[in-house]
């Protein structure tokens, strides 16, 4: 089902020319409002009236997560606070958090656009969606909320978590559309197997977008013959606006990407130039209509690959392919965005710690487990058990106070952690994605 044809079906052209249009105001917009622009196109002399086609757009400088987080809290919105009704923080566990600020009418094209990505799942005013990802700071919850709501179908604001109650839900209730992240979806499969409800009894779901996390074609595979549903694969981020930049339609090949309001492109992260249509690099999106806060080739980090042959849907949109893996080394654990080199810093803060240890990622009934194995030194490795578990203790402790996140930390014997001769391998994700 297509939700708006018009935006979503438009010829080459037509969309070409809307996507300079709009990058022209979103330029201006930025370069007169938004300090941290107005200073770069200062320093690099850029003129907004300089952007005469799209090709123009390599002139701009690249924004990264860095420049959000220097400019804590409202320092990337491009009108006063007063316009904005809705603020977002990402869920990373660095410093400050990143803060993006909606207007009305970016709530507006946020609903229009999670409209498009249930709509592509099928659904229409007469379905209930239990909307399991969580309302909050994070966008998920209430990304789906607007869409559901623009669409006129009942939404269940069930959030994330408190399995039992999600699956008594889709029974009594009749669930037929859900929205969570591909592992929670394993995971409440398993929980409606034990319960009896699977296969199919008392369930009427049929459709789900499942995002916010890498995940593969064989969890896919899982979800849907599990449930025996269409399990569809959506994406988004903070920075742009949280789900529904791009999502993929029955055909499952690819996701469409809306492309009259993000603007995609794939570079090389060694070289940064933009990479032809097709070849695999780091994505970078361009908002072209929001008013909050703009963003001008975000770096996402993640790796995809763009493609424009038709699909028979009739979309005439470009698509990614799955996310295969980040061009920098943060992780995403329980839907927190974590960067190893923030661990090691908590664990070599510790007074004798050895610089061993290695980061195990593992996802025991469908929920991300991480645990910290470090290596004891030879002293410690003798002293009292009593010694040694405050020690492990200590290590939990400052690990959470710098991620905010409890993990499980193991000691280890002495060398018995592989030794690399390259770069060391401090992380080892074994939840097969
Ligand atoms: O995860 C927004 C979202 C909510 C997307 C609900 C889909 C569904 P952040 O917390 O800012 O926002 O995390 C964004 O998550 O850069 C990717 O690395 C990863 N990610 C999001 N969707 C997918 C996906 C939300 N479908 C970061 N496949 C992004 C792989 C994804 N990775």
């Amino acid at each position: 089902m297509i939700w708006n044809k018009q935006a979503e079906c438009m010829p080459a052209h037509e969309l070409k020319s809307l996507q300079l249009e709009r990058l022209r105001e979103t330029v201006r917009l930025a370069g007169e409002n938004v300090p941290h622009y107005k200073k770069q196109f200062a320093d690099m002399k850029l003129k907004p009236s300089s952007i005469t086609s799209l090709n123009d757009i390599s002139k701009l400088p690249f924004t990264s997560k860095t420049d959000l987080r220097d400019g804590f809290p409202f320092g990337m919105f491009a009108v006063p606070q007063s316009d904005i009704v809705e603020i977002h923080t990402s869920s990373g566990t660095t410093g400050k958090p990143i803060v993006v600020g909606y207007t009305r009418s970016d709530i507006d094209l946020w609903g229009e656009v999670m409209a498009r990505c249930l709509s592509m799942a099928g659904t229409t005013r007469d379905d209930i969606i239990q909307n399991g990802y969580g309302y909050g700071l994070f966008t998920g919850g209430l990304g789906v909320h607007y869409g559901a709501q623009k669409i006129g179908a009942t939404v269940v604001p069930i959030s994330a978590g408190n399995t039992k109650r999600q699956i008594e839900i889709m029974r009594d209730l009749g669930t037929t559309i859900i929205t969570c992240t591909p592992s929670y979806a394993l995971y409440l499969a398993e929980s409606a197997e034990e319960e009896g409800l699977l296969p199919r009894k008392k369930i009427k779901l049929r459709a789900g977008c499942f995002g916010a996390e890498m995940w593969t074609e064989k969890m896919r595979d899982e979800i849907e013959s599990r449930f025996k549903i269409m399990a569809l694969n959506i994406y988004g981020l903070t920075e742009l606006i949280g789900p529904g930049v791009a999502n993929e339609c029955e055909h499952k090949n690819g996701l469409h990407i809306f492309e009259d309001y993000f603007y995609p492109e794939v570079i090389s992260p060694e070289t940064l130039q933009t990479l032809p249509e097709g070849e695999t690099g780091e994505l970078v999106l361009t908002t072209l209509s929001r008013v909050g806060t703009p963003m001008i080739r975000f770096r996402t980090r993640d790796i995809t690959s763009l493609h424009r042959e038709p699909c028979k849907c009739g979309r005439t949109v470009v698509r990614m392919a799955r996310i295969t893996g980040r061009s920098d080394d943060m992780i995403k654990v329980r839907g927190v965005l974590i960067f190893p080199s923030q661990i090691e810093r908590a664990l070599l803060e510790i007074k004798d710690v050895e610089p061993q240890y290695q980061i195990v990622i593992t996802r025991p009934h469908h929920l991300d487990e991480l645990e910290v194995q470090v290596e004891l030194s030879k002293k410690m490795f003798s002293d009292e058990i009593r010694h040694i578990e405050e020690f492990r203790r200590k290590i939990e402790d400052n690990i959470e106070r710098t991620i905010n996140l409890r993990v499980k930390v193991s000691l280890v014997e002495p060398k018995s952690l592989p030794r690399s001769e390259g770069k060391a391998k401090r992380v080892i994700d074994k939840r097969e994605i």
